[in-house]
């Protein structure tokens, strides 16, 4: 079973490229900023919750995020993998991530960490912003925001990532499917 964790910060392309991927390989696909999404507008208790930190650039608590997706994967458990996309974003929930999986003797294959500058994150959030109706997208310090807790709190998973020997880094600037085609390359060669 081949577990991957599309990685990177907001705006790097982690959405886009997890679709292409799922198209190819099947993958069951888990995007924590999607479940959340689905929450706010089905206004369940999670999504109320999760909705006053996603529009303030916030982190989601941990114990909140974990629970959560602990019981998402309890709904996928004949899967042929994973792409997790979004999660884990702070220590707690990948050493989280590693317990869940172990239990079903299961581990993340890799990190595919897709490399962006700033500035091009942000013409692409300022852009989705026109169209998305995204509420953490509509204003650039809430962008701003979400781009410092990826450097202060979720950049650090990269040396998790390293340490374990799990981690590849992609150049995430170029067209789309320039950008598949580095990622395809790798993972192709997991089989
Ligand atoms: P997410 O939904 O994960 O939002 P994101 O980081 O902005 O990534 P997204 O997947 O949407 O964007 P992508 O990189 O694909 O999380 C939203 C919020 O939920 C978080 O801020 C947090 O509050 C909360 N949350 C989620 N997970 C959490 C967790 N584990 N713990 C705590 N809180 C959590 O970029 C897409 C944009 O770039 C699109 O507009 C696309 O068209 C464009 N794009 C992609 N590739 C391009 C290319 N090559 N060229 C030009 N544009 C491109």
């Amino acid at each position: 079973m081949i577990n991957l964790l599309i990685f990177g910060p907001p705006g790097s392309g982690k959405g886009t490229q997890s679709e292409k991927l799922i198209n190819k390989y099947g993958f069951i696909h888990i995007s924590t900023g999607d479940i959340f999404r689905k929450a706010f507008r089905t206004k369940t208790k999670l999504g109320i919750e999760a909705r006053g930190y996603i529009e303030k650039g916030e982190l989601v608590p941990d114990h909140v995020v974990i629970g959560m997706m602990s019981e998402e994967l309890e709904k996928h458990t004949t899967s042929k993998g994973f792409i997790f996309d979004g999660f884990p974003r702070t220590t707690i929930q990948a050493e989280a991530l590693d317990r869940i999986l172990d239990k079903n003797n299961n581990e993340i294959t890799l990190m595919i960490s897709l490399e962006v500058e700033e500035k091009e994150l942000i013409t692409r959030l300022v852009k989705r912003a026109e169209i998305s109706g995204r509420c953490d997208d509509q204003n650039i310090s809430v962008i701003k925001n979400r781009l410092d807790v990826y450097k202060k709190t979720t950049q650090a998973l990269i040396d998790y990532y390293k340490e374990a020997n799990k981690y590849i880094a992609v150049e995430g600037t170029g067209s789309i499917d320039e950008i598949y085609s580095r990622i395809d390359k790798i993972v192709n060669k997991l089989f």
